[in-house]
């Protein structure tokens, strides 16, 4: 082998051996660089004699582009490996299953108020909406609250900015301001009809078309262990009319339970208690006859006859008008239904705990 080649397959093992194109480029200057080993050749032609000087010269200028050609081959070939890693990483695999987006949900607590509304609904009462930040007036005075009734403590209510001193600003703490409300409305439009000569036609008899209303929602005290939460929610109901006794409270409310609580041997009790709201008043206990809660007297509710106070405050003749309201709480309705001892779980928004209701 004469020495020119031996130079081109050096240059083209080098070459071969790079595995980068920085190396490349390195062994690209041992050959072709300006002290490499082909321009040393070129140097070395200039102590030739003149006739051997263009042969040797047309040699070296083929090694040299074989070189080149060798050098050029290898970019290449570098430069197709490099694409390939590229696009092995960057290769989508369209066969793949997608990624769903959660389906969402109802939280149980929403469950259960629909459960209310819809039972409620059935009975022909209305559903009542109101605001959470409410008035004194609303909250405690319009249903005969004492000035000094504990439950006015800053210990127990939560008071926010706006109104004044002597009609304060606080978050609901119960549901009934919204049935204050529909009342008062409700009394409004009836007798604002019955001027225009209109009379209203209601469900009932009578000059004006009885109340039956509900009231769900978030309600706020200050209380926090693990069966009172400083947010939770109620469902108050109203039922008032010229002839509405504790009988129908009796009726309404044992049909509810049974139907919400799917068991019709379920047994209703009533319990003498007291709410300023109502007189009298009764604590509503019920008891299963079958399945994990069977023999348990469960609260599960207040009511009583609403407080001819209260029936004036909706713009109402006490000696005309008589009814009951009761109040409950979802939340707690939500645990027996489903055997939760944990009110708190309601309000983490785990979704492992949540997603199990749906
Ligand atoms: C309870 C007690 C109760 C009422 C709520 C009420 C509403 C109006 C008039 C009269 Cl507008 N009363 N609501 C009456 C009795 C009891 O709730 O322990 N709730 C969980």
């Amino acid at each position: 082998m004469n020495e020119l080649n031996f130079v081109v397959d050096s240059a083209k093992e080098a070459f071969e051996k790079a595995l980068t194109p920085a190396d490349l480029e390195n062994a690209k200057a041992l050959f072709l660089g300006k002290s490499g080993r082909i321009t040393e050749l070129m140097k070395g032609m200039a102590a030739l004699p003149v006739d051997e000087k263009k042969s040797r010269g047309a040699a070296i200028n083929l090694a040299k582009q074989a070189i080149e050609a060798a050098l050029n081959s290898r970019r290449q070939a570098l430069a197709d490996a490099e694409l390939q890693i590229q696009l092995q990483a960057e290769a989508l695999d369209v066969t793949l299953p997608g990624r769903q987006r959660g389906q969402g949900g109802l939280h149980p607590v929403s469950i259960t108020l629909e459960r209310i509304e819809a039972i409620f609904g059935s009975m022909g009462f209305e559903v009542a909406q109101g605001p959470e930040i409410e008035t004194d007036w609303f909250n405690f005075t319009a249903l005969n609250t004492p000035e000094d009734h504990p439950a006015r403590s800053m210990h127990d209510t939560f008071y926010v900015e706006g109104g004044s001193v002597s009609a304060p600003n606080l978050l609901r703490t119960h549901t009934s301001p919204m049935q204050i409300r529909h009342a008062v409305q409700h009394v409004k439009q009836h007798r604002a009809a019955a001027e225009a000569g209109q009379p209203s036609v209601g469900l009932f008899s009578g000059s004006m078309p009885e109340i039956r209303v509900i009231a769900p929602g978030r309600t706020y005290r200050v209380d926090s262990d693990a069966t009172h939460s400083p947010m939770f929610h109620q469902c108050e109901g109203l039922w008032i009319g010229e002839n509405v006794s504790f009988k129908d409270l009796k009726f309404v409310f044992t049909d509810f339970c049974r139907t919400f609580f799917e068991s019709d041997d379920l047994v209703l009790r009533f319990r003498p208690s007291f709410f300023p709201f109502t007189e009298p008043s009764a604590e509503i206990d019920i008891q299963f006859q079958t399945g994990p809660l069977a023999g348990r007297w469960l609260e599960v509710a207040g009511s009583g006859q609403v407080h001819p106070n209260v029936i004036r405050n909706m713009g109402l003749d006490p000696e005309k008008y008589i009814g009951f309201a009761f109040g409950m709480g979802p939340d707690r309705l939500t645990m027996l239904r489903y055997g939760v001892n944990d009110l708190r779980l309601f309000f983490d928004g785990d979704i492992r705990f949540l997603s199990q209701f749906q």
